[in-house]
């Protein structure tokens, strides 16, 4: 069973992107995981996020980024096909209003176990929340790249998103005790389909 998680390097000012601490942490305990972290660039980062997906060619994939001015841990339900950058990517980059891909679907949906994944988090005593709306940024842009790609290749790979507060709002142990969790399920969900 492979799985490949990615995470975003610091932008917009800051020194550190919380994906990148928690995945960190979550690799200590969780070392046989595969680890990407993307930059926070329009091109740079989906382009090495699809080479990640071709060479290690996971049953699962988690995209991790961070959303200021969220508390909670929002578990991404859609990615949509629109790039409408508020602020410019590492590059200077900034759509505003294009699709992604002009021919691609206005959505693609999670494939994650995201209702158990939430009821656990849950339990356990997190503050998570399902969310419909990713942003417009590079999150949303990677999760929708990364599904359209799985799709194509009819791959059985299941791919989400998850957006961690910032740091200095959810601490990162606690954040990567969430991401223990969520495999957790993500694992549970690949053993029972392949017993089917
Ligand atoms: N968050 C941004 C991009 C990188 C990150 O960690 C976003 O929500 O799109």
């Amino acid at each position: 069973m492979k799985i490949l998680v990615t995470a975003f390097g610091p932008f917009d000012g800051r020194s550190q992107n919380a994906s990148s601490l928690a995945l960190a942490r979550l690799k200590q305990s969780q070392p046989r995981i595969n680890t990407r972290i993307l930059p926070v660039d329009s091109v740079s980062g989906p382009a090495r996020l699809l080479r990640a997906l071709n060479q290690v060619r996971p049953d699962a994939l988690v995209m991790l980024g961070e959303a200021a001015g969220s508390t909670a841990i929002r578990l991404e339900t859609t990615a949509w096909n629109q790039l409408d950058f508020s602020i410019p990517d590492a590059s200077g980059r900034q759509p505003r209003g294009v699709p992604i891909d002009p021919n691609g679907p206005d959505f693609l949906p999670a494939t994650l176990p995201l209702e158990s994944m939430h009821a656990e988090l849950t339990l356990a005593g997190h503050d998570a929340i399902l969310s419909h709306d990713a942003g417009r940024y590079l999150c949303n842009q990677v999760m929708y790249q990364s599904l359209a790609c799985l799709s194509k290749q009819e791959s059985s790979c299941v791919a989400g998103f998850i957006h961690l507060p910032l740091a200095s709002d959810y601490a990162t142990a606690r954040a990567a005790d969430a991401l223990e969790i969520g495999l957790k399920c993500i694992l549970q969900l690949i053993a029972g389909k392949r017993f089917r």
